[in-house]
C-alpha cells in the first residue's frame, strides 16, 4: 500500500496512525496537493489527499472510504470500530463530527492564506461550526471516564478527535479556547503521547503553497 500526502493534513495524519495502529506496512508519499498536484492527478483527478494506492493499484479517495478498507483489512478482532449497531454508530458519529471540525480548519487556513477570498460571514460561519462542534463534543466527552472515548481501547473517534484537535489549535492560533475544553485538551493529550502519533507529525507551515 501507499499513502500519499503530508503529514500536516489531520485527514493524511488520522489514515496513517490507523495504519500504524493496525501494523499495516506501506510507503509514503509526502506529496503536496500545490506543489505536486500533478503527481497526485495521476491517481486522483481531484488531487486531493488523503489517497491511498492499494496492491491491486485501485486508488481510493476521502477518509471515511479509506478508513473502511483498512477496517476489513486488518479484521472485525482488531477494527478501530465496531462491526455493526449503536456502537458503531457511536464512534462513527464522534469521529464525523471531529473531522469536520478539521474540514472546517482546513477551509479557515486555505482563506487565511488566500488561496481562496471568502466573505466575513463565510469565515465567521466557519469559526462558529468549529467552536460550537467542539463545545458539543467536549460536553459529551465530559460524561465519560474511561481513557478513550469508548472504553479501554482506542477507536477511530480518538484519531480523529486528536487530528482535528491539534490542527485547529496549530493552524488557528486563539480561535480554540483549550482552557474551556479540558476533557478534549485531555484525551488529545493522551492520545498524542503515543507512538502511533508521535511518529506521524508535520508542522504547519505558512508556505502551504511552495511545499
Ligand atoms: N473530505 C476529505 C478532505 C480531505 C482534504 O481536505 N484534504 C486537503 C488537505 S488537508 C486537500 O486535499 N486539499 C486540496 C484540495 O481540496 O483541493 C477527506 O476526508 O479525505
Amino acid at each position: 500500500m501507499l499513502l500519499i500526502g503530508q503529514y500536516d493534513s489531520p485527514f493524511v495524519r488520522r489514515v496513517a496512525i490507523a495504519l500504524h495502529c493496525y501494523q499495516l506496512p506501506f510507503e509514503h508519499r509526502p506529496w503536496s496537493v500545490w506543489s505536486d498536484a500533478e503527481q497526485i492527478a495521476a491517481h486522483n483527478p481531484l488531487r486531493r489527499v488523503p489517497t491511498l494506492l492499494l496492491e491491486d493499484g485501485t486508488a481510493l479517495v476521502e477518509t471515511f472510504t479509506i478508513l473502511d478498507a483498512l477496517d476489513e483489512l486488518a479484521g472485525p478482532k482488531r477494527a478501530l470500530v465496531p462491526a455493526a449497531g449503536p456502537d458503531r454508530r457511536a464512534v462513527l458519529r464522534v469521529a464525523a463530527l471531529s473531522a469536520g471540525v478539521a474540514d472546517k480548519a482546513v477551509t479557515l487556513l486555505y482563506s487565511a492564506l488566500e488561496l481562496v477570498k471568502p466573505s466575513e460571514r463565510w469565515t465567521g460561519r466557519c469559526r462558529t461550526q468549529i467552536s460550537d462542534t467542539l463545545a458539543l463534543l467536549e460536553s459529551e466527552r465530559a460524561a465519560r471516564s474511561t481513557p478513550y472515548w469508548f472504553g479501554d481501547a482506542m477507536s477511530h473517534a480518538d484519531i480523529a478527535l486528536s487530528c482535528s484537535y491539534r490542527f485547529t489549535r496549530e493552524a488557528h492560533p486563539g480561535l480554540i479556547d483549550a482552557s474551556a475544553l479540558p476533557h478534549l485538551a485531555a484525551q488529545a493529550a493522551r492520545c498524542e503521547a503515543l507512538a502511533e502519533f508521535r511518529r506521524v507529525y508535520l508542522p504547519i507551515t505558512n508556505q502551504l503553497t511552495k511545499t
